[in-house]
């Protein structure tokens, strides 16, 4: 194609059509766990493969999210930081803050 102006508005048309066929994959879907009173908000999460997380510390201590069958980790996030992660292995996947272990939390893939 010569006009790459024209290739352009032929293209999204074409994506937008897939999109709404089903023929494309949609967009994944993102969730948010916020980090409060040493507690993650909401504890309990059920996502799709792909779907990414963004877990936000707003307590003044450190806090982790590592899932205990390796399936994810924050890292330490100060207070204010967060960390996106993207969970592709299904099933349930428990996690805990690896300064504090007696938070818990649970994420599972569909
Ligand atoms: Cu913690």
């Amino acid at each position: 194609m010569r006009n790459p102006f024209l290739a352009v508005a032929l293209a999204v048309p074409l994506v937008i059509g897939g999109l709404a066929l089903g023929v494309l994959p949609a967009e994944a879907a993102g969730h948010t766990v916020t980090i409060q009173g040493h507690k993650f908000k909401p504890a309990k999460l059920t996502v799709a493969k792909g779907d990414t997380i963004t877990f936000i510390n707003q307590d003044s201590a450190p806090h982790t999210a590592t899932a205990n069958d390796g399936a994810f980790d924050t890292g330490r996030l100060s207070t204010g930081k967060r960390a996106t992660v993207t969970v592709s292995a299904a099933g349930a996947h428990a996690y805990i803050c690896k300064i504090h272990p007696s938070m818990k939390g649970t994420v599972t893939v569909h």
